[in-house]
């Protein structure tokens, strides 16, 4: 008998077990925007112990995890027959990501990776990662996924082993379960990441969000998010890309931004999240903000509310890449219930819960960054004056 086998592989099926289970509580009195939860939905202890462990007694006498789970984060998203299914991105201890699905009755707490991970098949020119699939139920009838592929860059100097090029990979299904790749985006940008589907066809083709930049990490010269539609979706092109959000200087998005999930079709318009990225002594600090753009013409912004929306938070801004909060899967359900699915520090993956009628108060009813210090002074005691003669008011009434 093999007790060291035996102990182990029962404490951690056990332990497995308690963890898929866990209650979630939402964290009381939150901002009124929206309700955080206690717990992540989604962490690298959730991959399954047979992605991990080799359960064979002969070759794995010691019960020892042969594949590690690094991180588990930056899922899309959809909500299909009753169920919430998240496609994370799970990152090897290896370091490279590939996409699974994870699904949950409630959209807050259970989360159950299904046995396998997807199958993304390859084009001509292998990834060598891909991650941050942004899923969208398109009104031709197909769920997409897009993605970010990432290869090393040709150019770059020899012994140089971290330049890469990214840009947008692009795959279809019906189920979730077998997936058609199609040829990646073509733009004029070097490098694309954040790129998004949107859900309707607009002047008959197909529109994106795309982020071009000049580098792998750095936006340079690439402006914010950009727009630009296709003829096709098999051999997608955006020939002409315009700057929908700009990066602006001294903002929550100085360094750059990027569209997170498909954007959520409201009576007002097209709600947005988005990440904005600023520079801090402690590096890059990534937060969510929101925005409205047309309902017929979805590239013109309506709203801009000037503040972040979530920020990194807690024991939330620890871990593998510290101060990031990244979102690129929110489902809208029919009841007008807003389920924002976020990351923290490129590590889990955790829910925020709102409505379509809050985010709409917020995107509408914030006001912009006035982008001065003397003029945010005066935003806040416009505030301070109204709040003045309001409760004066109250007080006699
Ligand atoms: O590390 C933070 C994020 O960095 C990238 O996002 P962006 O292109 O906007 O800088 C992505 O690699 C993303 O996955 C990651 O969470």
């Amino acid at each position: 008998m093999n007790m060291t086998y035996n102990l182990r592989r029962e404490a951690l099926t056990n332990d497995y077990e308690q963890l898929i289970i866990r209650p979630n509580r939402p964290v009381p009195l939150g901002n009124g925007i929206f309700e955080r939860y206690e717990n992540p939905v989604l962490t690298a202890d959730h991959a399954p112990l047979t992605w991990r462990y080799d359960f064979n007694k002969e070759t794995n006498p010691y019960f020892m995890e042969r594949l590690g789970i690094n991180c588990v984060f930056n899922p899309g998203a959809i909500y299909l027959s009753g169920k919430y299914y998240l496609v994370a991105r799970v990152e090897g201890n290896d370091r490279k990501s590939f996409f699974a699905i994870a699904e949950s009755d409630s959209g807050v707490e259970g989360f159950r990776f299904w046995d396998e991970p997807i199958v993304m098949p390859e084009t001509e020119d292998p990834d060598i990662n891909v991650y941050d699939m942004r899923l969208v139920q398109h009104e031709d009838g197909w769920i997409y996924g897009l993605f970010c592929t990432e290869r090393k860059d040709p150019n770059a100097p020899r012994g140089d082993l971290s330049s890469a090029v990214a840009q947008c990979g692009i795959a279809r299904t019906r189920d979730l379960r077998s997936w058609e790749r199609l040829a990646d985006l073509k733009t004029a940008s070097n490098q694309q990441r954040n790129v998004v589907l949107h859900p309707t066809f607009i002047e008959g083709k197909y529109a994106f969000y795309t982020r071009p930049q000049d580098g792998f990490i750095d936006a340079g010269s690439g402006g914010g998010i950009g727009w630009g539609l296709s003829e096709s979706i098999e051999q997608a092109v955006v020939d002409r890309e315009i700057i929908i959000d700009e990066r602006h200087y001294h903002t929550i998005k100085e360094v750059k931004n990027g569209q997170g999930p498909a954007p959520i079709r409201t009576d007002r318009g097209w709600l947005h999240i988005a990440h904005g990225v600023r520079n801090t002594a402690a590096g890059l600090r990534y937060v969510l903000y929101a925005f409205l753009s047309d309902l017929d013409e979805p590239h013109r912004v309506t709203h801009r509310p000037g503040c972040h929306l979530l920020a990194p938070q807690g024991d939330g801004s620890l871990v593998d890449v510290s101060n990031v909060t990244f979102c690129n899967g929110v489902i809208a359900r029919d009841n007008g219930e807003v389920y924002i699915y976020y990351a923290s520090s490129d590590t889990r993956c955790h829910v925020a819960v709102s409505t379509v009628d809050r985010l709409l108060d917020y995107v509408i009813n914030t006001p912009e960054d006035p982008l001065r210090s003397y003029a945010c002074v005066q935003q806040r005691l416009s505030l301070i004056e109204r709040n003045r003669a309001y409760l004066a008011g109250a007080d006699r009434r």
